[in-house]
């Protein structure tokens, strides 16, 4: 009987130690997803038609400084993020699925359009 209870008392010890490490995973990513929110556009199906209004969805982005903004290519064609003042970022060609980052380190209005279809523009304003 003693060996019993004292399997008992293991076997709960081991169950609530392994109820605490299933639940800290779940407390310690909401932050990271309120954090992220908001820093990705998406370039979008039939982006190169000249009439897309949302060919970067969305258009204009408002990120903290220090933030890394990420474009993801959910187009069927090769498309470029290519910022209007030249050199500060070019993604070059991204493929269909591809995913290009980048971070903005200073406070600004930062223009940017497809290098391919130049009609195709976009903001990041930062700070
Ligand atoms: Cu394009």
């Amino acid at each position: 009987m003693e060996v019993i209870i004292s399997r008992l008392i293991i076997i709960t010890i081991i169950m609530m130690l392994a109820t605490g490490l299933l639940a800290n995973p779940i407390i310690i990513t909401t932050p990271v997803f309120s954090q992220e929110e908001g820093s990705s556009v998406s370039i979008a199906p039939g982006a190169a038609d000249p009439n897309n209004d949302l060919s970067f969805d969305p258009p204009q982005i408002n990120v903290p400084t220090g933030s890394i903004v990420s474009w993801t290519n959910a187009d069927s064609i090769q498309h470029t993020v290519t910022s209007d003042e030249q050199g500060l970022f070019d993604a070059g060609p991204i493929s269909p699925g591809d995913t290009f980052e980048n971070v903005f380190d200073s406070a600004g209005e930062f223009g940017y359009h497809c290098a391919i279809h130049p009609f195709m523009t976009g903001v990041v304003m930062v700070g």
